[in-house]
C-alpha cells in the first residue's frame, strides 16, 4: 500500500487515476479547487482524504508535505483551458507553473523522500510545427501561456530531479478523452462534445471540413502510462509522450461513432477556429519500450465511452 498525493485528483483525468490507485489499495490524497473539478467525480472511501484547495496556497500545501509521507505525487491541477490562460495568464501561472515549483522546493529543503513526481505537460508544448509524428525530441513552439507554463514546468520538473536527486518524469498528453470530461465548456475535448451531440441527438459543429486529425487516447490506456511511469523507479528526469501512437480525422469519429451507436449525427460546418493545427499524432516508442501497450483503438475507446452514460 502506497501513499498518493494527486492534485487535481477531482477532474476528468485525476479522478479517473483515484479509482485506479484506490482500486489497488493505496492511501490517496486529492487537493483539488473545483475549479473545474467536480466532487461528485469522487468516490466515497476510506482510502481517500480530499481538501478542497488551490495548490497555491503554500502554508497548506507546505503542512500536507511535512505532515504526510508520499510516495507518489501525481501533479495533475491545472488551469487547463487555453483559452482561459490566454484570458488571465498571470493567475493561470501561478497555478499552472509557480504551485508545482513550490511542491518541488519545499521536497528539496525539507529533504523529503519520495519515490516518484510526474508531471503532466501536453502536446500543446509542439504548437504549429507541422512534421508528423512528435517525439519527445521534435521542435518545440508553446504558443499560448498555457502551452509556456507546462513546456517551462515540465523543464523544471525534470531539472529540479537532476540537479537535486528527487525522482522526477513528465508526460505529455495528447487528445484524452473518455468517462468524466466535462463538456460544459465550449473548449471541451472534442469528444466529450460529440458524445453530448449524439445522446442528446443535438447539432454538432464542426470547424473546417472535418479533416483535421488528432491523437484521441483513450482514458485507461493514459492511467496505464501513468502506473508504468510511476511504478518503474529507473525512469527518472525524462518527459514521455502519451497518445494512441495514431491518428484519425474528426469524419472517421464521427463514422465510427454512428456505427456505434446506431444513431445518425446532425453536424453542421462552421469556420476552422483560428490557430487550430491541422494534424498531430505522436510517436510513442519511448513508452512503448518501459511496456506501454495501447489496448483501446479509436472504435473501442468510443464503446467504452458510450457504454458509460
Ligand atoms: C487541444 C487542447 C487545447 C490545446 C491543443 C494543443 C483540449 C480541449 N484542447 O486542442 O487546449 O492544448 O490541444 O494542440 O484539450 N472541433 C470541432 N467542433 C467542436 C470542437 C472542436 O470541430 O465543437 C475541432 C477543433 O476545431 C479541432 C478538433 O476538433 O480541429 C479537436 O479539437 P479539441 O479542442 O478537442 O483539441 P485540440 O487538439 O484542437
Amino acid at each position: 500500500m502506497s501513499k498518493v498525493l494527486v492534485t487535481g485528483g477531482a477532474g476528468f483525468i485525476g479522478s479517473n487515476l483515484v479509482d485506479r490507485l484506490i482500486e489497488d489499495n493505496d492511501q490517496v490524497v486529492v487537493v483539488d479547487d473545483l475549479s473545474m473539478g467536480l466532487k461528485s467525480n469522487l468516490q466515497t472511501s476510506s482510502h481517500l482524504k480530499f481538501y478542497e484547495h488551490s495548490i497555491t496556497d503554500h502554508e497548506f500545501i507546505k503542512n500536507l508535505l511535512m505532515t504526510e509521507d508520499f510516495d507518489y505525487i501525481y501533479l495533475l491541477a491545472a488551469v487547463a483551458s487555453v483559452a482561459d490562460s490566454v484570458a488571465r495568464p498571470y493567475e493561470t501561472h501561478q497555478i499552472n507553473q509557480e504551485a508545482n515549483i513550490f511542491i518541488l522546493e519545499i521536497i528539496r529543503k525539507k529533504k523529503l523522500q519520495v519515490k516518484k513526481i510526474l508531471y503532466t505537460s501536453s502536446a500543446a508544448v509542439y504548437g504549429n510545427v507541422q512534421d508528423l509524428p512528435k517525439y519527445e525530441t521534435s521542435l518545440v513552439d508553446p504558443l499560448t501561456p498555457y502551452a509556456i507554463d507546462k513546456f517551462a514546468t515540465e523543464r523544471f520538473v525534470i531539472d529540479y530531479g537532476k540537479l537535486y536527486d528527487i525522482p522526477t518524469v513528465a508526460v505529455r498528453f495528447f487528445n484524452v478523452y473518455g468517462p468524466r470530461q466535462n463538456p460544459k465548456s465550449p473548449y471541451s475535448g472534442v469528444l466529450s462534445l460529440v458524445t453530448q451531440s449524439v445522446l442528446h441527438r443535438s447539432t454538432f459543429t464542426i470547424f473546417g471540413d472535418g479533416e483535421q486529425t488528432r491523437d484521441y487516447v483513450y482514458i485507461q490506456d493514459v492511467i496505464q502510462a501513468l502506473y508504468l511511469l510511476t511504478k518503474e523507479s529507473d525512469v527518472v528526469h525524462q518527459v514521455f509522450n502519451v497518445g494512441a501512437g495514431t491518428h484519425t480525422s474528426l469524419n472517421q469519429v464521427i463514422q465510427t461513432y454512428e456505427s456505434i451507436t446506431q444513431r445518425e449525427l446532425k453536424v453542421v460546418h462552421k469556420k476552422e477556429r483560428p490557430g487550430d493545427i491541422r494534424n498531430s499524432f505522436a510517436n510513442i516508442d519511448k513508452l512503448r519500450k518501459i511496456g506501454y501497450q495501447p489496448r483501446f483503438d479509436i472504435a473501442d475507446g468510443l464503446k467504452e465511452y458510450w457504454k458509460s452514460f
